[in-house]
């Protein structure tokens, strides 16, 4: 997708997983933008079922979260508000200096129901308010456009040709090498750049395939702020071959998908849930066998990997804020911040009413995470920002769960995942003084906010100081005091 224009980067972004977009708004406004979040992901914007009964068995929820990722049209009436609030929401958050990425589901429609948060009807084959018809799409057969699988669906995820013609979960799988399609389907995104988007996380890109997805990106229209979208492919790691995520990565950028269980590892020791081991962080990224920083959107967790054991989650409580603000620290990426919404089925609804719209975020009820608000989060995305693309440097590690390094002489860092406080007497590679810990407060004046008491790094650049259980000590030149 190369015509001589810059592709949008995107900094630090937080991961707004179906917030309705009048709450996406105000959080940009409120937070995100204040707080230094360079960008927001929102969840899939396009018309989608509206299921009307509940399925057999164990089925008890009746608008599931992932309700968003059937898509029967491309209008924007969504369980997260109409078209209006979707433009308002981008015009805000572009104004708050945050710009929009948006999910986009185009390597399907449904697998079930009839109806949609628009109103319109389909069928599994007929969407007529696209249109698609019958011959949009990847059928069971011998053809070559045709899934030769018997069941017509995927059954072996390392088949090329099952994992990009076949359905994938029972959805309908368009055929993204016509032409006509990728016209269709590039016209929605285009749409979305019209609104102000700058870029995409292209779900099951995987089952596109490169070819597809590079045919289709062609035709995207540069951004408001005249750069190529920024496209980010979700591509599960475990594929061979053409199917990994490496193998994406000449397509665009890749979700760091792999990174999500490496974090997990060092901060649990999956399966057995010990208390892992941050010395292992030493090395982490292209060295740890990852997708390249600079073609890596990084995360903790998103929506899937929080359901399916992949990752650490909410519910990790102290050690999943801790390992967010280490990969903020840690240069891998993009990072990314998740916040959704708290959950005891995987199938839950977020907050809704009896319709299925998605009722405002309240960050007091218990309802919604709201990671982006906390204040170590928001201390280290200040100090990311700041300290830029400083080169990490003065690792330092007890051989267990602390480490500390610098980035460069901006900014320095430590983390403990044990179960203890630790102190440690180290090099920051930062200039004497007194500075404020960023995950408790900021500089104001000659002393630090919230009555924290300053870090002191004597005249060699050493600190010594005590990092508490799943705690943290960011300093920064910019709350140097
Ligand atoms: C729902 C029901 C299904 C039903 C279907 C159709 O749960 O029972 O068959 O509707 O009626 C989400 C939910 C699904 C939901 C779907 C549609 O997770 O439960 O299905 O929305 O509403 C593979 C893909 C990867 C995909 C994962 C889920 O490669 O792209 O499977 N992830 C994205 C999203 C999901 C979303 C979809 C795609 C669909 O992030 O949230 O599904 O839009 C190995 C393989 C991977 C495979 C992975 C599955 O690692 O290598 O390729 O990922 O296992 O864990
Ligand atoms: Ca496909």
């Amino acid at each position: 997708g190369d015509d001589g224009h810059r592709t949008d980067a995107p900094g630090v972004t937080a991961n707004m997983f179906e917030w309705n977009w009048s709450s996406v708004a105000r959080e940009c406004t409120n937070h995100l933008g204040p707080a230094g979040f360079r960008g927001v992901q929102v969840a899939p914007p396009a018309d989608s079922l509206k299921r009307t009964s509940l399925g057999n068995g164990s089925d008890t929820v009746l608008h599931p979260w992932w309700e968003v990722y059937q898509p029967v049209d491309y209008t924007l009436t969504s369980r997260m508000g109409t078209a209006a609030q979707f433009a308002a929401m981008v015009s805000t958050c572009r104004q708050a200096g945050v710009k929009v990425y948006v999910d986009a589901v185009i390597n399907h429609m449904t697998g079930q129901g009839n109806t949609s948060y628009g109103g319109q009807s389909y069928t599994h084959f007929s969407y007529p308010a696209v249109p698609y018809t019958a011959a949009d799409f990847h059928q069971k057969g011998t053809g070559p456009n045709d899934c030769s699988s018997s069941s017509g669906g995927i059954e072996d995820f390392n088949n090329v040709h099952q994992v990009f013609k076949c359905e994938l979960l029972g959805l309908a799988d368009l055929n993204t090498s016509d032409p006509g399609v990728q016209s269709r389907l590039a016209a929605y995104l285009n749409t979305l750049i019209g609104y102000g988007v700058s870029g995409f996380r292209v779900d099951a890109a995987k089952h596109i395939g490169q070819a597809d997805l590079d045919a289709i990106y062609r035709q995207l229209h540069r951004t408001k702020d005249g750069l190529r979208p920024y496209w980010a492919l979700e591509v599960f790691g475990g594929g061979p071959g053409i199917l990994s995520p490496q193998a994406f990565t000449t397509s665009g950028s890749v979700l760091g998908l792999d990174g999500v269980k490496q974090i997990r590892d060092a901060f649990k020791s999956y399966p057995d849930q010990h208390i892992g081991s941050l010395a292992t962080l030493q090395v982490f990224g292209s060295g740890s066998g990852l997708t390249p920083s600079d073609r890596t959107l990084s995360f903790v967790t998103n929506h899937d990997t929080e359901r399916n054991g992949d990752a650490l989650s909410y519910k990790d409580g102290s050690r999943y804020l801790l390992a967010n603000e280490w990969l903020l620290a840690s240069g891998y990426g993009s990072p990314q911040v998740f916040s959704g919404f708290t959950f005891s089925s995987p199938d839950d609804s977020p907050p809704s009413d009896a319709n299925g719209i998605i009722t405002d975020a309240d960050c007091g009820t218990g309802r919604w995470t709201c990671t982006h608000r906390n204040p170590g989060i928001v201390g280290m995305v200040g100090w990311h920002n700041y300290v830029g693309k400083a080169q990490r440097a003065n690792f330092y590690t007890d051989g267990d769960n602390v480490i500390a390094f610098s980035r460069g002489n901006r900014g320095w860092a430590a983390f403990n995942n044990g179960t203890s406080p630790k102190t440690i007497t180290v090099q920051t590679g930062l200039p004497g003084g007194d500075y404020c810990n960023v995950l408790a407060s900021q500089r104001s004046g000659s002393g630090c906010t919230n009555g924290a008491p300053p870090v002191h790094v004597d005249s060699h650049g050493l600190v010594t100081t005590t990092v508490g259980p799943s705690g943290a000590v960011g300093l920064d030149r910019a709350n140097k005091l």
